[in-house]
């Protein structure tokens, strides 16, 4: 049982050397990074689009999905230089998985990359991958009860997204239940409602990773 323990905390303590290393080089190079955060299908992907047309920087994106790389085809389609992890079956991003994707991008230098994890509001907060900030994407759809469930994910955000504000009308999600559950483990992130489908909100988006970005 002690040796269990053991391995799991090497694996840790690896996991955070290596995403040490990766950040002091994208620091060295002036490139923001940000890890993306949010169960399957709440608009990671459509989020980082809207972004990227709004932004005053320059968008690098790893893609990170169990299989398949339809999200990184519809973002080079867009000209965002995107590289493309297939975990296989594991369900988060991990720091040497991402120091050996970042040689896949070419003069990756002042800029913001966007690391999307693998869909999945549990495993993906524990892992640190050399980012400066963890953008956490949920979704009306999901119902106002996530911050309660799923805590961790809220606990280690720096940003909280809701997306798919356009619904809205047709569901009902509670805000101030919502806004509750996430103070409540959560007091310094900021939260922020877009509807990626219209566009609405990503204004105050692209301030905040700005206002971040210009602080590496
Ligand atoms: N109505 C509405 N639909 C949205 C919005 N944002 C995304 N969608 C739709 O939601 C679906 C999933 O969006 P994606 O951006 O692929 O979500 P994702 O989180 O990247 O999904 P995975 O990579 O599969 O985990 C797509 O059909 C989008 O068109 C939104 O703000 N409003
Ligand atoms: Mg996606």
């Amino acid at each position: 049982m002690t040796k269990e323990i053991e391995v799991v905390e090497n694996i840790f303590e690896e996991n955070d050397r290596i995403a040490a290393q990766v950040n002091k080089t994208l620091t060295e190079n002036k490139v923001f990074c940000i890890n993306v955060l949010g169960a399957p299908g709440v608009g990671k992907t459509s989020v980082m689009k809207r972004i990227a047309e709004k932004a005053n920087f320059t968008p690098f994106v790893i893609e990170g999905d169990i299989e398949s790389d339809i999200d990184t085809e519809t973002l080079n389609k867009l000209g965002i230089k995107t590289v493309q992890i297939n975990t296989h079956g594991a369900c988060h991003l991990d720091a040497p998985s991402i120091q050996n994707a970042l040689t896949g991008i070419s003069h990756i230098k002042n800029g913001v990359l966007f690391i999307e994890n693998i869909g999945n509001l549990v495993c993906p907060a524990e892992f640190n991958i050399g980012e400066h900030a963890k953008m956490l994407i949920v979704s009306t759809t999901d119902g106002s009860d996530k911050p309660y469930k799923y805590p961790l994910a809220f606990e280690k955000a720096n940003l909280i997204i809701l997306n798919k504000c356009d619904l809205t009308p047709y569901l009902d999600f509670d805000y101030d239940f919502f806004l509750k559950g996430v103070l409540m483990q959560n007091k310094n992130a900021t939260v922020i409602s877009v509807s990626a489908k219209d566009g609405d909100g990503f204004d105050k988006v692209v301030e905040w990773i700005e206002n971040n970005a210009c602080r590496i």
